[in-house]
């Protein structure tokens, strides 16, 4: 698995595997199946306190400290728990993942957060890509990771002092190596070790698979490759047949 801090890089490597069939291969763009379910939290339902979303498992377990999110809405929350806390932002519309947010308010057992949202996802073909944006702030004290698991396989892991993320940055990661599966994808935010304060905060929007569609993508194209095969064949055995002739 590599995972990318920049742009989808993946698209060369899915032009290297359809090239190898041939030149009647549609535009990139053509045939794109997206397989996450609401990666941008915008179908998310929001009360005063908290936001659920139908297509995310969310779960959050805090010792001693206020928990933002998992899932955040702008306007959501109050005080220490308000969800544009440490300006905090989504990248699009007004709905956001914010993992490991939250305010410890006692030095006690050093206590922290960990949050996380799940969702299965289905990889029926290579290439496939998972991409998100994500953006990251670092507390002064409190230390903070953030991992993505596929099922058992960890396929990005950053920590609250990774740099680069300062602002919303794309992470691109190469999932083909799963194709065939359905595996659990759970992006978990943690942060600990604060005496009293804001926590870490990993925030993440726009999260997607995508996959080449077969049904749409190289079916009609082929189809008239063959045509021009046959055409080609006949064209080459008249000429053959031309040749003969003229050489007698
Ligand atoms: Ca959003």
């Amino acid at each position: 698995m590599k995972a990318r801090g920049s742009a989808p890089a993946w698209r060369l490597s899915l032009a290297s595997v359809l090239g190898a069939a041939a030149i009647c291969v549609v535009p990139s763009s053509a045939g794109a199946a997206e397989r996450v379910n609401d990666g941008g939290f915008e179908a998310s339902t929001c009360d005063a306190s908290d936001c659920t979303d139908s297509a995310w498992e969310s779960s959050a377990t805090s010792a001693f400290a206020n928990g933002t999110g998992p899932i955040c809405r702008s306007g959501i929350g109050s005080g220490n728990t308000a969800c544009n806390g440490q300006g905090s932002v989504p990248f699009g519309g007004s709905t956001w993942a914010r993992l490991g947010a939250g305010f410890k308010a006692t030095a006690m057992f050093d206590g922290g957060i960990i949050s996380a949202l799940e969702q299965t996802v289905s990889i029926p073909t290579a290439p496939a890509s998972l991409s998100f944006r994500l953006r990251i702030i670092d507390a002064a004290v409190a230390t903070g990771e953030l991992t993505v698991t596929a099922g058992e396989t960890t396929v990005f892991h950053a920590a609250d002092t990774t740099p680069g993320f300062a602002s919303y940055a794309p992470v691109t990661i190469d999932v083909s190596a799963m194709a065939g599966t359905s595996p659990l994808f759970r992006f978990e935010g943690f942060s600990s070790r604060l005496s009293v304060g804001p926590l870490d905060s990993f925030d993440i929007d726009d999260i997607s698979l995508t996959t080449v569609d077969p049904s749409t993508a190289v079916g009609p194209q082929r189809k008239k490759c063959k045509k021009r095969k046959k055409h080609r064949s006949a064209e080459s055995a008249k000429k053959k047949k031309c040749g003969k002739k003229k050489k007698r």
